[in-house]
């Protein structure tokens, strides 16, 4: 096989084409420079990383690999990973447009490409930047529920998650001499050697004044979004789309019964909840689930779209359930909701969280009845399982 000559330099374009923002000289601001490129590009990097790793987490909690088994415990576990993931991702929208601004002069470099590697190199940033920027309006728009576009979000966020991670590695790996270079910043009166001529410009701001800025962007936007998962902040929290606390029963809602179509089915008295494990079945009616022994705990509902919500729960402990039909302790339930065509509507859970004694088929919430909002006539909350897993107005238990 031959090898591709990615150096060989290309011909250069007709210099007639050298206007505008192509021009030598064209941007003369002090921190269109490597190190402010650097010094920002590492809080950004940070921020995607952690942001990627718990997307990563969220998804595997999601759709749980046969392969992998997911503890129950820390009960708030998915509540800080999953606030982490939307504050992270929140905070990068600054980063990365202060990045790009120092950046941006590169797009207009001359010549556009010197060799095949180099115009290589361009595309990779092309696919970052694209990706990158993609991720974080499709998440900001997922928070705030609404959706103007024709995919599925998820697999979509997903998979340009990947994107986005590949090209950010390549990158790095590209951008390793200048990144090792320059990554410790020292003062502006002390340049390091071989920092290069600076093009003698004080126009723009300081590097010291713009990281300001960029700090108090970030303490902002977070600031402003974070009260929705740590409660104490939720008054400092305008932008925040939910609030722990607002809502039937201080619980936000995404979906309500009324949305959901349900009404019909749980308000019928002659609802029964049916448990299957082989060829045993069982119907129990709601006040056959309150003369069972109840259990309080104390749990958060962590939506993936990053609010979190603490409430004290009243139920039936899942294993107890599952005892009652004889079910294989190893056995993975089957949880079917009266709601129908919703990505919702079926869960699964392993034994990691059917046997936890958190995990309950909870009657009531915050020392009320169930509101029909929140899933009576009775719904699954579990220790450190994603909201969307919490399957409210519960039908059904099948064991597989
Ligand atoms: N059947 C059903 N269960 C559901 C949902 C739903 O739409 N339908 N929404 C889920 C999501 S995304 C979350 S965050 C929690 C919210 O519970 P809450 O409305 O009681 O706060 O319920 C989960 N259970
Ligand atoms: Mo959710």
């Amino acid at each position: 096989m031959r090898r591709i000559p990615v150096d060989v330099p290309l011909p250069e374009p007709p210099a007639a084409l050298r206007r505008g923002p192509l021009r030598a000289e064209a941007f003369r601001g002090a921190l269109h420079d490597p190190r402010t490129a650097v010094v920002v590009g590492r809080l950004l990097g940070t921020a995607f990383v952690v942001c990627f790793l718990t997307g990563l987490l969220s998804h595997l909690m999601q759709h749980q690999p046969s392969w992998l088994a997911l503890p129950s415990r820390p009960a708030w576990g998915y509540r800080v990973t999953q606030g982490l993931h939307v504050a992270t991702g929140i905070a990068a929208v600054p980063l990365l447009l202060v990045k790009l601004w120092v950046v941006y002069p590169r797009l207009f470099a001359w010549p556009p490409v010197r060799s095949v590697r180099h115009a290589l190199e361009r595309l990779s940033i092309a696919v970052l930047v694209a990706a990158a920027l993609f991720e974080l309006i499709s998440g900001l728009i997922n928070i705030v529920q609404w959706y103007p576009w024709r995919f599925p979000f998820v697999p979509v966020h997903y998979w340009i998650g990947w994107v986005a991670t590949g090209a950010l590695a390549v990158h790095i790996a590209v951008q390793l001499p200048v990144i090792t270079r320059f990554w410790v910043e020292r003062g502006p009166e002390a340049p390091a050697p071989g920092d290069g001529p600076r093009n003698g410009s004080t126009d723009g701001p300081t590097r010291r004044g713009l990281m300001a800025a960029l700090g108090a962007s970030v303490g902002v936007v977070t600031l402003a979004t974070v009260g929705q998962t740590v409660s104490p902040l939720a008054k400092a929290s305008p932008l925040a789309p939910r609030r722990p606390g607002v809502g039937p029963q201080r619980l936000p809602v995404n979906r309500t019964a009324a949305h959901a179509g349900v009404l019909d089915v749980i308000r019928d008295p002659a609802w029964r909840l049916t448990i299957t494990s082989g060829t045993t079945v069982l119907t129990l009616s709601r006040d056959e689930l309150l003369a069972m022994p109840q259990h309080t705990v104390s749990l958060p509902i962590a939506c993936v779209e990053g609010w979190s919500a603490s409430a004290t729960w009243t139920g039936v402990r899942v294993r107890d359930l599952l005892d009652r039909v004889g079910a294989p302790k190893k056995a993975t339930l089957r949880v079917i909701s009266s709601e129908r065509f919703s990505p919702y509507a079926v869960m699964e859970m392993r034994r990691e969280y059917t046997r936890d004694p958190l995990t309950l088929l909870a009657l009531g919430v915050n020392g009320e009845p169930l509101h029909e909002d929140h899933g009576y006539p009775a719904r699954i909350i579990a220790p450190n399982r994603p909201g969307v897993l919490q399957t409210k107005w519960v039908a059904a238990m099948e064991v597989v």
